[in-house]
């Protein structure tokens, strides 16, 4: 009954549109439950939400304290999907170092590459937010990681990717860095020199275990 589903992931979005963590989080916590993907979810409900408050947002139709509510109610839908993302009874088959750049406080999707990872097989060592380029070489130096990944949501931080992969570089980190989030391109990764870029979690994934040279990847 695909227009039913249709309508269960609408109320999904309404939810997270209306800023209403609580129903968010139930209402995703139901559609698992019936079996739907977690996938499906966020493509259709979660982030197609957060698609739509930053349109709103560019538009002048709401602002910043609109756009944390509608954070704040995606995270809870999230929180939900997390352990059917991050599943693995696998042993690790390498670490990444995932954090968001200096001056950038984005880490939903950050987040999601994190849960994500666990799922695909990696330990994930995740900095937080606006991380200075010297704590991703401490945390580089500290776990030694198979792969680097760089959050920016910002056209004004992407400059920091640069500055943090310069450095890495700079003390010889032979690991790969990869780059990502919405403003970024697998042009401007090649420009600053990182290893490579997924426009999303299950690229980055993807990415991830062909670097490491998983065998299905
Ligand atoms: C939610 C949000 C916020 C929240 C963030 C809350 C949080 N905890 O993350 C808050 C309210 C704090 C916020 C603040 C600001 N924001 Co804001 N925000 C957004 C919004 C609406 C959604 C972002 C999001 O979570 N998307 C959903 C996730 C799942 O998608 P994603 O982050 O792109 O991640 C996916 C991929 O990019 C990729 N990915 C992400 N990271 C990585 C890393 C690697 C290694 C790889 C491989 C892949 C990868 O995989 C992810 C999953 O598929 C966007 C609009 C948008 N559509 O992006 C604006 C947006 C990013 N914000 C914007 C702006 C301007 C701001 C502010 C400057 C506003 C202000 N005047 O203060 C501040 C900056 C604060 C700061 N210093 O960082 C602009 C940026 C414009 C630009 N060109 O730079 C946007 C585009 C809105 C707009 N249309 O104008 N924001």
């Amino acid at each position: 009954m695909a227009e039913d589903l249709d309508t269960r992931l609408d109320a999904i979005y309404d939810a997270v549109l209306a800023y209403e963590a609580g129903r968010a989080a139930e209402l995703v916590r139901q559609e698992t439950a019936r079996g739907t993907g977690c996938q499906q979810i966020l493509t259709d409900a979660l982030i197609a939400a957060m698609d739509e408050v930053g349109d709103q947002f560019a538009e002048g139709r709401l602002f910043v304290p609109e756009m944390l509510m509608a954070a704040k109610a995606m995270k809870a839908g999230l929180e939900v999907l997390r352990p059917l993302l991050s599943a693995t009874d696998a042993k690790p088959i390498g670490t990444i170092v995932i954090g968001t750049v200096h001056k950038d406080l984005h880490d939903i999707g950050k987040n999601l590459v994190g849960m994500m990872m666990e799922g695909g097989g990696l330990k994930v060592i995740d900095l937080g937010v606006d991380v200075p380029p010297d704590r991703f070489l401490a945390a580089a130096q500290e776990h030694r990681p198979d792969v680097i990944g760089l959050s920016a949501l910002l056209t004004t931080t992407m400059p920091n990717m640069r500055k943090t992969v310069d450095m890495l570089r700079g003390v010889g980190y032979n690991g790969r860095i990869m780059v990502g989030g919405a403003p970024v391109n697998a042009a401007f990764a090649e420009a600053i020199g990182a290893d490579g870029f997924a426009p999303d979690a299950p690229g980055a994934v993807k990415l991830a275990r062909k670097f490491i040279g998983a065998a299905d990847a």
